[in-house]
């Protein structure tokens, strides 16, 4: 099998002869995804805060999400060039593409500076044209068609990018999914519809989104595969993820992927998920969070030990509380530059 070592640049693709297994990650490779994950989380945690501290308008929590994200972004490194059209609640996606702490913290406090949209908009939304992330909004499934359309650009330019386009099972429902994923297979186009299926669309489970237990099932409506992989595993959808992106570089066109997740907090810092989940529910989901379980692995592979495990979180809170400071201290935009980007002149 091919092999990327973690000392080649992101984005070398390894000359592939058969189909990719998770054998091809290197273990520098895995404990780079152990350390994105533990610094998404770390993140992740301190936004809620800072949102109960009346210093960020709001938070949308990624925990449980954490794997699909990492293992999705690594699988990506292996083409030449990806490009994304993420969910919003898709904060380790930009951890694993290399968006700082620092970037981070000025986005949820909307401090200027901020780097997707000038802090116009919600945390980490708009585009980071220099990272190939475009068009990041609330707007449930728009992504979808936006991302087959970039994938429809490639192809008529000549342009190998392998485009990634994430979104909630919810998102699943709305008409863009179907019409995406029709344009997308009709013309072969080089793109993977990654669902993060956790089960409910704010506070609408999935029982009533959908008659059906897989959103996977629905690839086959547009003749192409379609899978279904536990989310909270980063092996188990790296390889789900590198085996789609083998196929789009082939020209076989997309892939579904459903990735079964968890959401381990509620929907939003505007949500109360005590209204319609039990308990019981959520003490369940917890037993899945993907974090531990990784850990684990690690640990009987013998690549992680608990000291190394304790310096891999003190370094993720050192690198989140020095952000935080700075974003603290940076002032927010200039209401002068209200209109800047918005109107042309
Ligand atoms: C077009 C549109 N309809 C409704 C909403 C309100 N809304 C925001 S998030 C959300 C739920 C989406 O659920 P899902 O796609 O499963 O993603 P998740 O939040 O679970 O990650 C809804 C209905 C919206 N933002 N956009
Ligand atoms: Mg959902």
């Amino acid at each position: 099998m091919a092999r990327r070592s973690s000392t080649e640049a992101p984005g070398k693709a390894p000359a592939w002869t058969a189909s990719p297994t998770v054998a091809d990650v290197s273990p520098e490779d895995l404990l780079g995804m152990y350390a994105s994950m533990v610094l998404t989380r770390v993140l992740d945690e301190r936004w809620w805060a800072l949102n109960r501290q009346g210093k960020a308008a709001i938070a949308v929590p990624s925990q449980g999400h954490e794997a699909t994200h990492v293992a999705a972004v690594w699988a990506m490194r292996r083409v030449p060039s990806a490009a994304y059209f993420p969910n919003y609640r898709d904060l380790g996606v930009m951890v694993a593409l290399g968006v700082s702490p620092r970037e981070l913290l000025l986005s949820f406090m909307a401090k200027a500076g901020e780097t997707f949209s000038g802090a116009r908009q919600f945390p980490f939304h708009g585009a980071r044209p220099d990272l190939k992330v475009f068009n990041l909004s609330s707007v449930v499934a728009t992504q979808l068609p936006h991302a087959v359309g970039y994938a429809l650009g490639c192809k008529l330019s000549g342009d190998p990018t392998v485009t990634l386009t994430l979104f909630g099972e919810g998102a699943s429902s709305q008409g863009d999914f179907h019409e995406a994923l029709n344009f997308a297979s009709i013309h072969r186009l080089s793109v993977i519809f990654l669902c993060e299926n956790n089960r409910y669309a704010i506070s609408v489970p999935q029982s009533k989104q959908m008659a059906i237990e897989s959103v996977a099932d629905r690839a086959a409506g547009y003749g192409i595969p379609g899978v279904a992989v536990d989310g909270t595993d980063v092996l188990k959808t790296y390889q789900a993820v590198a085996e789609a992106v083998e196929l789009a570089t082939s020209g076989g066109g997309p892939t579904l992927i459903e990735a079964k997740v968890e959401r381990l907090m509620p929907h939003t810092s505007d949500d109360d998920d005590k209204r319609y989940r039990s308990a019981q529910e959520l003490q369940e989901a917890k037993k899945r969070d993907p974090l531990p379980k990784f850990a684990a692995y690690l640990k009987a592979q013998g690549l992680l030990t608990d000291q190394e495990e304790q310096r891999i979180l003190i370094q993720a809170r050192h690198e989140v509380d020095q952000a935080t400071q700075e974003a603290e201290a940076a002032p927010y935009p200039d209401a002068a530059t209200l209109g800047d980007h918005v109107y042309g002149s």
